[in-house]
C-alpha cells in the first residue's frame, strides 16, 4: 500500500470518529464500540483493495508483460549471428550481451533467464518485426538515432554498447588510414543499416567517389569482402571485431584507426507501453549499477546485509521498486543472480572470446568510461 493511500484511510478513520463522538450516538457507547469495529474491519477491507489494486495496476496498464506473462516466454529480436552480441551455436543457444539483456527481463518478469524466444534478424526487416507485434523488445547491436527513435513505432531504452562506425581492409592494400582512400573505392556494407548512411556522408563530404556493395544478409557481406569483391568492409567497430573472427585468415585484415560516427547501440520496445519501456530500460540499469556497486552473480545474495541501502535496493533487500513496475521485489536479484551485471556479461561474451578485451568507452563512469545509469531507487 502507498504512503498516501495509507494516509488517506487514516483520515477517513479519523473523520468518521469524530463524527460518531460529536453526534448523537455520543450517548449510545454500546452501539458505538459496535459501529467502530465494523468500521475498521471496513477499513482494513479497503486497504487491503487498494494494496492489491497498486500491485496489479502496473501488470494491467502495460499489455506487452501481460502477454509475456501468459505465453511464458520473451519474444526477443536478435542479429543472425554477430558474436559478443547475439550469436547462437551449433545447438542452437544464444549468447552474447544483447542476448543477455533479453534475459535479464525474462528473469525479471518470469523469473528465469532461459526463458527467452529470439528471432534472429536482419537490420532491413528488425524495425517491422517490433512494429508488427512478432518480438517484444529489439535486442540487435541497433543505433539510437532521432529519426529512429522517433519513428512512430519505436522507442529507444537505453545504450548497452557506446560504438563507432571504421573500416576494414587487407593489410596487404597497404593501406592504414582513411585518409589513403581514393576515387572508385568498393565498399561492401549491409543494407538497412546507419553504416550505409555514414558512408555515403563520408565518402561524399570527401569528394571521394565509391561504389557501395550492399547486401541484406552479414554473411554475405563478410563472405563478398573476404572473398576479395571489395576494397574495404565497413560497419560499427564492434561489428568489424566480431566478423573479422569468421573470416577465412583474420590475420590477413586489420581495422584502420579513425572512427567516421557515433553508434550507441542499444534496446529497443515498440512505442506506447510504457511500463514495459521502465521494465527493459531498468533490467539494463540494474546489469551497470550492480557492476557499479560490486555486485556479482555470485556475491548477489549475501549482499542483502550490506551496510549500503543502494546495494540492498539492488538486491531487493530494502524498498519496493519491483511494485512500481507490478513485479516482486526479487526482481533485480534474479537478473544479478542469473544474468550478473555488464561487467560479467561483458567479460564472457566480448573479452574473453577475444572481440575487444579493452573496455574502452563501455567502462563504468567510475572508471574512466562513459557507462551511467540513473540510480535504482
Ligand atoms: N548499428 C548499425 C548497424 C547494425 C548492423 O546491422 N550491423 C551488421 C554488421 S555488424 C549486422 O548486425 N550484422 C549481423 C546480422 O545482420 O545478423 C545500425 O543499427 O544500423
Amino acid at each position: 500500500m502507498t504512503p498516501i493511500v495509507h494516509a488517506l484511510l487514516l483520515l477517513i478513520q479519523k473523520h468518521f470518529l469524530n463524527y460518531l463522538l460529536t453526534n448523537k450516538l455520543k450517548n449510545k457507547r454500546k452501539n458505538m464500540f459496535k459501529v467502530i469495529k465494523r468500521m475498521t474491519s471496513f477499513v482494513a477491507m479497503v486497504a487491503m483493495l487498494f494494496a492489491f489494486t497498486t500491485e496489479t495496476m502496473a501488470a494491467k496498464k502495460s499489455k506487452t508483460l501481460k502477454n509475456t506473462q501468459k505465453k511464458g516466454f520473451v519474444r526477443c529480436g536478435v542479429s543472425q549471428g554477430l558474436p559478443g552480441f547475439s550469436n547462437a551455436d551449433a545447438s542452437g543457444n544464444w549468447t552474447g550481451i544483447d542476448v543477455d539483456l533479453c534475459r535479464a527481463v525474462a528473469a525479471a518478469v518470469l523469473g528465469d533467464a532461459n526463458k527467452v524466444k529470439f528471432t534472429p534478424l536482419s537490420a532491413k526487416e528488425r524495425f517491422t518485426a517490433l512494429t508488427s507485434g512478432e518480438i517484444d523488445i529489439l535486442s540487435r547491436n541497433t543505433t539510437w538515432t532521432l529519426s529512429r527513435d522517433a519513428d512512430i513505432g519505436l522507442t529507444f531504452v537505453g545504450v548497452n554498447f557506446y560504438d563507432g562506425q571504421g573500416f576494414m581492409v587487407r593489410k596487404s592494400s597497404g593501406i592504414t588510414s582513411t585518409s589513403q582512400f581514393k576515387n572508385g573505392i568498393s565498399a561492401c556494407t549491409n543494407i538497412g543499416t546507419t553504416t550505409e548512411l555514414n558512408m555515403r556522408d563520408f565518402f561524399n563530404s570527401r569528394g571521394i567517389s565509391y561504389e557501395p556493395v550492399a547486401f541484406e544478409k552479414a554473411d554475405e557481406v563478410v563472405a563478398a569482402y573476404d572473398s576479395g569483391r571489395c576494397d574495404t568492409y565497413t560497419t560499427d567497430k564492434s561489428g568489424l571485431a566480431a566478423q573479422r573472427t569468421k573470416m577465412k585468415n583474420p590475420d590477413e585484415h586489420m581495422v584502420l584507426p579513425e572512427t567516421i560516427s557515433k553508434e550507441p547501440l542499444g534496446p529497443v520496445v515498440r512505442q506506447g507501453d510504457s511500463v514495459w519501456e521502465d521494465i527493459v530500460r531498468w533490467s539494463l540499469n540494474v546489469m551497470i549499477e550492480a557492476e557499479e556497486y560490486g555486485i556479482t552473480s555470485s556475491n548477489a545474495d549475501s549482499m542483502k546485509t550490506n551496510d549500503n541501502p543502494a546495494i540492498k535496493r539492488l538486491v531487493g533487500a530494502e524498498g519496493e521498486l519491483g511494485a512500481a513496475f507490478g513485479l516482486d521485489n526479487d526482481w533485480s536479484l534474479r537478473i544479478i543472480k542469473q544474468v550478473g551485471n555488464y561487467g560479467e556479461s561483458y567479460k564472457r561474451n566480448i573479452a574473453d572470446t577475444g572481440i575487444l578485451p579493452d573496455r574502452g568507452p563501455n567502462q563504468l563512469w567510475t572508471k574512466g568510461g562513459i557507462l551511467y545509469v540513473p540510480p535504482a531507487r
